[in-house]
């Protein structure tokens, strides 16, 4: 079934307003995750690597606020063109880095799982079973888009 005009401008409303506060959303989904799949820590390179609290983690802000932009972007090209058009080098890209780090299939479950939870907590007064579906079908199309290319980088 198609992706709505009701269902982009859900996705794109309550972006607008979750990115003013994109630090402490980033830092509250990355926690979420960790909560539910906390061996999922050490596939992140820069926390890993790391010494300094989760929390004061520079890199963190910018990478959780990727997911999130990049699955309204997904909402914007499932309405307008009915696919996810990804530019096939970045896709690639993406395939190849997740392929790389280890993300298996439940990765992407609880991420999404993790995700509806942080825009539920994070715009109370606008989310609605609607809502929670526009985002939870953008963000599996996107999945689906990065999964094709999850295969050794050539
Ligand atoms: C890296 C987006 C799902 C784990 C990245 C990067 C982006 C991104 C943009 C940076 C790629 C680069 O270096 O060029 C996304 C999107 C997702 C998604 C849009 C879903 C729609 C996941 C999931 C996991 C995951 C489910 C595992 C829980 C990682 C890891 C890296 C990465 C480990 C490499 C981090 C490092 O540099 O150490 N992702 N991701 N991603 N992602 Fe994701
Ligand atoms: C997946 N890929 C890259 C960065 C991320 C940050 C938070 C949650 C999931 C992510």
């Amino acid at each position: 079934k198609p992706f709505t005009e009701e269902q982009e401008a859900l996705v794109v409303k309550s972006w607008n307003v979750m990115k003013k506060n994109s630090a402490e959303l980033g830092l509250k989904f990355f926690l979420k995750i960790f909560e539910i799949a906390p061996s999922a820590k050490k596939l992140f390179s820069f926390l890993r690597d790391s010494t300094i609290p989760l929390e004061q983690n520079p890199k963190l802000k910018p990478h959780a606020m990727s997911v999130f932009l990049m699955t309204c972007e997904s909402a914007v090209q499932l309405r307008k063109a009915g696919k996810v058009t990804v530019r096939e080098s970045s896709l690639k890209k993406l395939g190849a880095v997740h392929f790389k780090y280890g993300v298996v299939d439940e990765h992407f479950e609880v991420t999404k799982f993790a995700l509806l939870d942080t825009i539920k907590e994070a715009v109370p007064d606008m989310w609605s079973p609607a809502m929670k579906n526009a985002w939870g079908e953008a963000y599996d199309q996107l999945v689906a888009a990065i999964k094709t290319e999850m295969k050794p980088s050539s």
